[in-house]
């Protein structure tokens, strides 16, 4: 119903105002809607605080219109005493007989038992209005979720002949395949995402700080594949300004010969031992998720990053192809994706693609 989506729609923008903010929690929008005239809105605006529809009811400020609204949202009402008590029971409380919601919500306390408790005691809902729009907004809260493992960015630039990098050899200085517009959109991204993900050889070619210094937001988490211990211990990734989680095959012999002297601080460094004879896409993941991370962004090297296209687990890639042509080096991943959209930027070439 046309009616539904407007409103849908509304609720959608008004979560986005949650960007960045709400995690753990997802983004949720909701408006009270009487005599098809919006009366009351609201968004969830960082885990804690009051969920999207206890600010939209309280925004209302004829109450007694409640019970003749309808009110939208777009994630199904919470059934469970978290931070916040049930927003169901608030909606049951205030009569409001109409719910109207944009998807379930897959965290697994709620699941479909805020619909079950509205529909209990008589309420009148509508669930999936908008439902694709609903879930892509919360992409990686949807697939923590529900595939128990973090929403996976691929991140890579290559050059217009199609390498990552030129011949590895030690002590060359790092190479800029993209233009500085790039770089800094790849800074924003790094602020968007909870963790970010590079291989060995990116880091002794690199050195990479894996920070946002180009744009202003938070520091992802750093994580790190370090198997046998060949990653320099002086290092930017372990000075232990942020989080770091360190993958590798020896974690005991690691930690004793990093200098604590050179740690920002020790506690943010933390040691994971794997198993490198299997797949570490699939280990990594299971990291990720126990450490609630509901999102990482892999920036190389070429290796890691086909060890998740080869194990099926990547959600969409970034791809950069810049202008410089190598002529020899090492190939870029190699990825079947369905291409959504392609830009420039500058002088680079900027294509997404998503995993379907
Ligand atoms: C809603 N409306 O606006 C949001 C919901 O710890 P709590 O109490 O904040 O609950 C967090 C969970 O509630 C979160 O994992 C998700 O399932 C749901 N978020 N629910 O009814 C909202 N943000
Ligand atoms: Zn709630």
């Amino acid at each position: 119903m046309k009616i539904h989506e407007k409103y849908i729609k509304r609720c959608i923008s008004l979560a986005r105002n949650g960007f960045g903010s709400t995690y753990p929690n997802p983004m949720v929008g909701s408006v009270v809607v009487h005599k098809n005239k919006i009366i009351g809105e609201g968004w969830h605006q960082k885990a804690g605080l009051p969920h999207a529809e206890v600010n939209a009811i309280n925004a209302v400020a004829d109450e007694s219109l409640l019970p003749q609204s309808t009110i939208y949202v777009s994630l199904e009402p919470c059934s469970h005493f978290g931070k916040t008590p049930p927003c169901s029971d608030l909606i049951i409380a205030k009569g409001i007989k109409k719910v109207v919601i944009g998807t379930v919500d897959p965290f697994a306390k709620v699941a479909g038992r805020g619909i079950k408790k509205l529909m209990d005691a008589g309420c009148e809902v509508a669930v999936g209005i908008l439902e694709k729009e609903c879930r892509e907004l919360n992409k990686r809260f949807f697939t923590f979720h529900q595939e128990r493992r973090p929403y996976i960015i691929l991140k890579w630039a290559q050059t217009s002949d199609g390498f990552i990098a030129p011949e590895s050899k030690d002590n060359r200085e790092p190479v800029w395949i993209t233009g500085s517009t790039s770089r800094q959109l790849v800074h924003k991204w790094r602020a968007e995402e909870q963790a970010i993900l590079v291989g060995t050889n990116t880091v002794i070619a690199d050195n990479p700080k894996l920070n946002t210094r180009l744009w202003k937001g938070p520091d992802p988490v750093r994580v790190v594949l370090d198997r046998s211990g060949r990653i320099p211990k002086k290092s930017a990734v372990l000075d232990g300004s942020v989080k770091t989680i360190v993958f590798t095959e020896k974690p005991n012999s690691y930690s004793s010969e990093i200098d604590p002297g050179s740690l920002q601080n020790h506690e943010n460094l933390i040691l994971k031992e794997l198993d490198f004879g299997k797949e570490i896409a699939p280990q990594i993941c299971e990291v990720l998720y126990q450490n609630e991370l509901q999102s990482v962004i892999i920036e190389g090297g070429a290796r890691t990053i086909q060890s998740f296209i080869d194990a099926g687990l990547w959600d969409e890639a970034r791809v950069f192809t810049g202008k410089a042509t190598f002529n020899s080096g090492i190939d870029s991943p190699k990825l079947k994706g369905k291409l959504i959209h392609e830009q420039e930027i500058g002088d680079d070439n900027l294509k997404f693609y998503i995993n379907d």
